[in-house]
């Protein structure tokens, strides 16, 4: 979940912002989940002094889309309904809390996160979207009896929508927001379990850049394996973990 590459682009972001002790924020999103429906859409971080609202595209906050201004955020690249990567030139999507099938109308809640941390496996053989441990309560492919999938990471993804539903969802910056809160949510685990990870090398060959001394999957070049980001000590603190 951690990589290095979360480190590289921290930095780029403090180059550009000239600003050294920026660092990436984690948005905690199992604190809105507690809230009412109308609490969660009026949240603070959808205001336009933090992430902007709702729209297609969204025209409030600093990633508005304003077709007279040519600085106004845009996509560049977004996948299409076949996966395939398509350069475009519109602004940003969001479709924040829409109704099933396409969305769904509530963020994850923070008993579930605490059902997930309660898992003393990090991931169990057949290693896939079905398998029962933490690994895919926190991606959200399992969830518990509480809330019926997708949960957790993926279920912010689906309450979001648009931009934050294909596989460029980066596109959204609340994707990294997100992602950082997983990131929590992961030491939290690890804090509890100890500094464990599975599949270790003894998994088949078939789970190559999933085991713990192979360097991770990434489209961007050579990657840390899970190993190296079991303790992320060196490069960041969290103020509180779930
Ligand atoms: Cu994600």
């Amino acid at each position: 979940m951690a990589s290095r590459h979360a480190v590289d682009f921290e930095q780029n972001l403090q180059r550009v912002l000239a600003d050294s002790s920026f660092g990436l924020p984690y948005w905690d999103w199992a604190a809105d989940g507690d809230k009412t429906h109308a609490q969660q859409l009026a949240s603070d971080i959808w205001s336009v002094s933090c992430l902007g609202g709702s729209g297609s595209p969204v025209t409030t906050g600093p990633f508005a889309f304003h077709s007279s201004d040519p600085a106004s955020w845009r996509v560049r690249v977004a996948a299409n309904s076949s996966g395939i990567l398509k350069s475009t030139n519109r602004g940003l999507r969001r479709s924040l809390a829409a109704a099933p099938p396409s969305g769904v109308s509530t963020l994850p809640e923070t008993a579930s996160v605490t059902l997930a941390l309660g898992l003393a496996d990090y991931d169990l053989p057949n290693w896939n979207s079905g398998s029962d441990g933490f690994r895919n309560r926190a991606e959200g492919w399992v969830t518990e009896t509480l809330q019926s999938p997708p949960g957790l990471h993926n279920r912010v993804h689906v309450w979001i929508g648009g931009d934050m539903s294909p596989s460029t969802s980066p596109n959204d910056p609340a994707f990294f927001l997100n992602h950082c809160n997983v990131d929590r949510i992961w030491e939290g685990w690890l804090t509890r379990h100890g500094r464990v990870y599975a599949p270790d090398m003894t998994a088949p060959a078939s789970l190559k850049g999933h085991r713990i001394d192979d360097p991770i999957s990434s489209p961007f070049g050579t990657s840390a394996t899970p190993r190296q980001v079991l303790d992320v000590s060196a490069n960041y603190q969290y103020d509180a973990l779930p």
